[in-house]
């Protein structure tokens, strides 16, 4: 049988350790679908385009790349949320798209006939997709599609976003060459990262009291285990951005807690507002870490993106690894510094009374080991998630920079796949509703993520940044517009296929719930109840 465009493709991606395609089959992308077997890559169909998308991320996320197929128009617009997300945060998807033919396209020109989900432009996912991506590009002809291909997934390792291929329908099972040789990934060096990391190392050595500021390059990139290394020799103190929570253990010297304004603990706040230098490593800052970079100026060192910036002088290029690297080597040509103890998290009050929203995050804290990656939504928990004590590398997973509620669930069925740790997911009621249907794949490909849905009825975190009056006052109403329908969640997990679902609203309940999903090795829904006027300890 012959080498087709979509074995080129599925060859590529098997080669980069790949073995899962997420998506919602369509015509125009089937063939790829029909391909997938002989190249030990299973196609995982989701429950909705968004929730394929958010699969791929959380799969790139933990496993390194990520590949995701679903219908052209109404299936790409649908998900380009989830791949907005994947741009922002760094996280490598390989989007594949089956576009029209030239059939379809001279159709749409000449005669105004619209091809299948066509919006009556010839290139609407193509154009969508290049403001999401690190690359979009189109083959039209099988002869092109080494080059497009090739070029896409390298791009997507080396810049660690997702890219977006476009394939005409008609020429997935055409004859197509196989690949050549190994795909470019070498990033070269600028050549600058040896005399900056000389300085950068002067800098912190010079200083009474650095962090460094561990960000999410350091983990996509596979620099973590250096930039131990480094906090070991200069015995400085460190910290990570949410996003990047988890890039290392948390419980080895040095460490003080995530930096997540306004809520971080004091800890955190006092050891990075007050570093007299402060040396940050691949970080993506969201606009509540504005005030920090911002008005740091003279205390800030900053790499990020092909770029370093020393103390409010030009951005330089540098490489990140080369310079991870080099500063690691700096670093050794001193005897190492004893690196400060890390500060403990505080010990949990008793569980007693009904479940509040302080004690769901006590009793996940207390129960988590290495065996969990956590994953939580955005909603109100969020600070409280920031200062989980997770265990060690990898073991939280968090769409903090974009910030769209649902992003837990559904990602976490693609990291199900992706990663050797156990998704748990955290989310509020609002974000549950957003892809709930995840349930159902986790359920029909028996994964085994446990989702706890905090269940206060309302929009808390909308209401919290409206008007958080109401939280100080039982007998407020909040605003109409946060009030949510209320679902009976046990019973539509049951008709999703998960059937080890229940509701629990003290923390004794949830310490078993959790006990029971834990011992189960299927998926699993605890919904915890809360009352909707309760804090977490971090906002209250
Ligand atoms: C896709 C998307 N839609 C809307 C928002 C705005 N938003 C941010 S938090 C939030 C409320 C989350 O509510 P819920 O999941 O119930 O958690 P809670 O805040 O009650 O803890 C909303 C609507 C968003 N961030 N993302």
């Amino acid at each position: 049988m012959a080498f087709t465009v979509a074995d080129y493709i599925l060859t590529r991606l098997s080669q980069q350790q790949v073995n899962t395609l997420f998506g919602v089959p369509a015509a125009f992308c089937a063939p790829l679908f029909d391909a997938v077997g002989p190249h030990g890559i299973k196609s995982v169909v989701t429950a909705s385009d968004l929730e394929a998308g958010y699969a791929a991320d959380g799969y790139a996320r933990t496993k390194g790349l990520g590949a995701v197929a679903v219908a052209n128009g109404v299936g790409m617009l649908s998900m380009i949320n989830a791949i907005a997300g994947a741009f922002v945060e760094r996280s490598p998807v390989v989007v594949l798209n089956g576009g029209p033919n030239a059939g379809n396209l001279n159709n749409l020109t000449d005669f105004d006939v619209l091809f299948s989900h066509s919006t009556g432009q010839p290139d609407t996912d193509l154009a969508a997709y290049r403001l999401v991506t690190a690359s979009a590009a189109r083959a039209g002809k099988a002869s092109e599609v080494p080059a497009v291909v090739d070029s896409a997934i390298a791009t997507a390792i080396r810049k660690k976003r997702p890219v977006y291929v476009e394939i005409n329908r008609d020429i997935w099972t055409q004859a197509c060459p196989m690949p050549a040789g190994p795909l470019p990934l070498a990033i070269p060096a600028a050549g600058t990262e040896q005399q900056l990391a000389a300085t950068i190392v002067g800098l912190i050595r010079a200083a009474m009291s650095p962090v460094i500021l561990v960000g999410t390059e350091i983990q996509r990139y596979g620099l973590a285990g250096k930039v131990a290394e480094l906090i070991a020799k200069l015995g400085v103190r460190w910290s990570t951005a949410l996003l990047a929570k988890s890039v290392l253990p948390e419980q080895g010297n040095g460490w003080v807690g995530v930096y997540a304004p306004p809520h971080s603990t004091p800890a955190a706040r006092n050891a990075v507002e007050h570093a007299d230098l402060l040396v940050m490593l691949g970080c993506v800052f969201p606009s509540n870490y504005a005030t920090l970079v911002t008005t740091g100026g003279n205390r800030i060192v900053s790499a990020y993106d092909g770029k370093v910036k020393i103390k409010g002088g030009p951005k330089q290029n540098a490489e990140i690894g080369a310079l991870v690297s080099a500063l690691v080597t700096e670093a050794a040509k001193a005897p190492p510094k004893p690196v400060p103890a890390a500060v403990d998290p505080p010990a949990p009050a008793p569980p007693t009374g009904p479940l509040t929203y302080r004690q769901v995050f006590e009793r996940i804290g207390a129960a988590l080991d290495d065996s969990w990656l956590v994953v939580p939504d955005t909603f109100l928990g969020v600070a409280s998630a920031a200062n989980l004590p997770v265990k060690g590398r990898d073991s939280f997973m968090c769409g903090a920079v974009w910030a769209s509620i649902g992003h837990s669930v559904a990602a976490a069925v693609g990291a199900s796949f992706g990663s050797s740790r156990r998704p748990l997911v955290i989310c509020g009621d609002g974000g549950f509703h957003m892809t709930a249907q995840a349930l159902s794949t986790l359920a029909r490909y028996a994964r085994d993520p446990v989702v706890v849905v905090i269940d206060n009825g309302i929009y808390a975190f909308e209401q919290f940044l409206i008007d958080d009056a109401y939280f100080g006052n039982p007998s407020a109403q909040p605003r109409p517009y946060v009030v949510l329908n209320r679902w009976d969640f046990v019973t539509f997990a049951n008709g999703l296929g998960v059937q080890s679902a229940q509701s629990v609203n003290t923390a004794a309940a949830f310490d078993q719930a959790l006990a029971t999903a834990k011992a189960s090795g299927a998926p699993a829904l605890i919904v915890a109840k809360v009352d909707p006027h309760g804090l977490p300890a971090e906002l209250s």
